[in-house]
């Protein structure tokens, strides 16, 4: 017999050192009160003189209840394998928290093989659970299919704040491993190939802690000029692409990131009159998606997780029976799936932090050195698409840096996995160029006119060599920007 316990108490079942997976994908389907008990509980020990560390693998982002209150006790050992909270973020770039960044799709898999710790206690969010064992999620799946089958022990957050309407969202998958895996049969972004529920094995159970709380997700900001530009030019150039009989005039799935970009993206591609109602094949399902699927736009999304504000998710859940046949929720090793990527021939859009005049994309590391938030699934999609555009504006702090540099100070996504970049000042189309005509379409038509010369400057430099950088002088806009705090004041005439 399942047995309902408090926060606390489910919190007083984890060791020092034990290593954690938590359901859920960005706040959505992450759970929110077991954490905040064991923050206190690393608090109370910490202040007893004792040590209290946890690793913790999670789909993706979480929340204030998770990345927010443990870092901030100084309770994490390791993470992996995305982060956006900004306390953590902070802890990971001091060194407190060991983190290791890798491709959302990569971790179940890799945890199934026993590359790392074994999972001590698996904590899931759950919007029903039976005796025998099953399991139904909510807002988001992450790794926690693999995670519950593999974890020594097993704790249940149920929010009540989740309708049980919602079974049926969810399609529940765990490909064999090698020697025996199979295709994924995913050959549509609506198809269904596993169970509506989790399966675990109810002996594992140690408890059900009682929730009611919304995952507390804020709206986005409105798009605004600038990120409404990158929009209108993805949708520009798709359409351009329809127009010449490089995407099927019944176009392809679309793949979108996070963040404000992405979501003035999606509401451009929507405004335009050529692109054609699309469906999607994403990870993250955004507030953006709800409108398009209202308009007509969006007539399917599959992902890992709604993540929606909060007001619109009481939306959707209140008119759940109007969505049930427009979304399916999988776990990121299918929802990012790099056989399914490939197959249904995705358009990728995805967020660069910089990119280089070759077309190298760092997405991960402010200056090389500061961890952001990760890689998230964009290299899953980026390297298995049909088309892979990564977007940015052309400028941050105010101009005072250059997204476009001679050589990116990180490289998350090689100049291989990137065809197309855009920012605000327009389109560079990379298929088919060597890198020196990549160098001269990405100055000409993506960077900032306050970069264009310099950026010429630096070209020349190079001289006449198959990729003419300059290994003396490829950081010095960076380098310019430490000293002064400013790139336009990089001088490389000087050479
Ligand atoms: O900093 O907020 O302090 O001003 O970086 O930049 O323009 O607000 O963009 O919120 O869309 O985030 C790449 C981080 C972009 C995100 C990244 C500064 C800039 C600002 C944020 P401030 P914006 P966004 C789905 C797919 C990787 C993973 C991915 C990301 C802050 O999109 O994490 O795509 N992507 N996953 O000022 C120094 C530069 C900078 C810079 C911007 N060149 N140097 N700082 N900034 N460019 C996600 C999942 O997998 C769940």
């Amino acid at each position: 017999m399942l047995k309902t316990i408090s926060a606390r108490e489910a919190a007083s079942y984890i060791n020092d050192g034990d290593v954690l997976a938590f359901s859920g994908f960005t706040a959505s389907g992450a759970p929110k009160v077991v954490t905040e008990a064991l923050a206190e509980r690393a608090r109370a020990e910490h202040e007893s003189g004792k040590p209290f560390k946890i690793g913790i693998f999670t789909g993706a982002s979480t929340s204030e209840h998770l990345d927010g209150v443990l870092s901030l006790a100084d309770a994490i050992d390791f993470r992996t394998p995305y982060q956006s909270n900004a306390n953590m973020r902070s802890s990971i770039n001091a060194q407190k928290i060991q983190y290791f960044d890798m491709h959302l799709s990569h971790l179940a898999q890799e945890l199934r093989y026993g590359f790392y710790k074994k999972i001590d206690v698996a904590v899931i969010e759950a919007a029903d659970v039976s005796e025998n064992g099953e399991i139904l999620l909510t807002a988001g799946v992450g790794i926690i299919p693999t995670a519950a089958m593999i974890a020594k022990k097993i704790i249940i957050e149920l929010n009540r704040f989740t309708p049980e309407t919602v079974r049926g969202l969810h399609d529940i998958y765990i490909p064999l491993d090698p020697p025996n895996r199979r295709e994924i049969p995913v050959y549509k972004p609506s198809d269904r190939c596993g169970d509506a529920v989790l399966k675990v094995d109810p002996d594992k159970i140690i408890g059900i802690v009682e929730t009611n709380l919304p995952d507390g997700l804020s709206p986005f900001t409105p798009a605004d000029e600038i990120t409404e530009t990158i929009g209108a030019n993805v949708a520009d150039f798709l359409a351009s692409q329809l127009r010449e009989n490089k995407i099927p005039s019944s176009f392809l799935p679309i793949q979108s990131g996070v963040g404000n970009i992405a979501n003035a993206v999606l509401g451009s591609l929507g405004a335009n009159r050529y692109i054609p109602p699309f469906e999607m094949y994403t990870e993250v399902i955004q507030d953006s998606v709800i409108g398009l699927m209202r308009t007509g736009n969006i007539k399917f999304a599959s992902g890992c997780s709604l993540s929606l504000s909060d007001d619109m998710m009481t939306e959707v859940y209140a008119d759940f029976n109007s969505f049930r046949d427009k979304f399916v929720l999988r776990p990121q090793e299918i929802s990012n799936n790099p056989e399914i990527a490939r197959r249904l021939g995705l358009i990728t859009i995805n967020t660069a932090l910089e990119a280089d005049i070759f077309g190298n994309i760092n997405s991960t590391h402010v200056l090389g050195t500061k961890m952001m938030n990760g890689i998230g699934g964009s290299g899953d999609f980026a390297r298995n698409a049909y088309i892979s555009i990564f977007t940015c504006p052309s400028v941050a702090k105010g101009g005072k840096i250059s997204a476009i540099v001679p050589m990116v100070s990180h490289l998350d996504h090689s100049e291989h996995s990137v065809k197309v970049l855009i920012t605000e000042q327009g389109i560079a189309d990379l298929r088919g160029k060597s890198p020196v005509q990549r160098a001269q379409t990405i100055i000409e038509n993506c960077v900032h006119p306050d970069y264009k010369q310099l950026l010429w400057d630096y070209l020349k430099l190079g001289g006449k060599q198959h990729t003419p950088h300059t290994l003396s002088a490829c950081f010095d806009m960076h380098r310019e920007f430490m000293n002064s705090g400013d790139m336009r004041k990089t001088d490389f005439s000087r050479l």
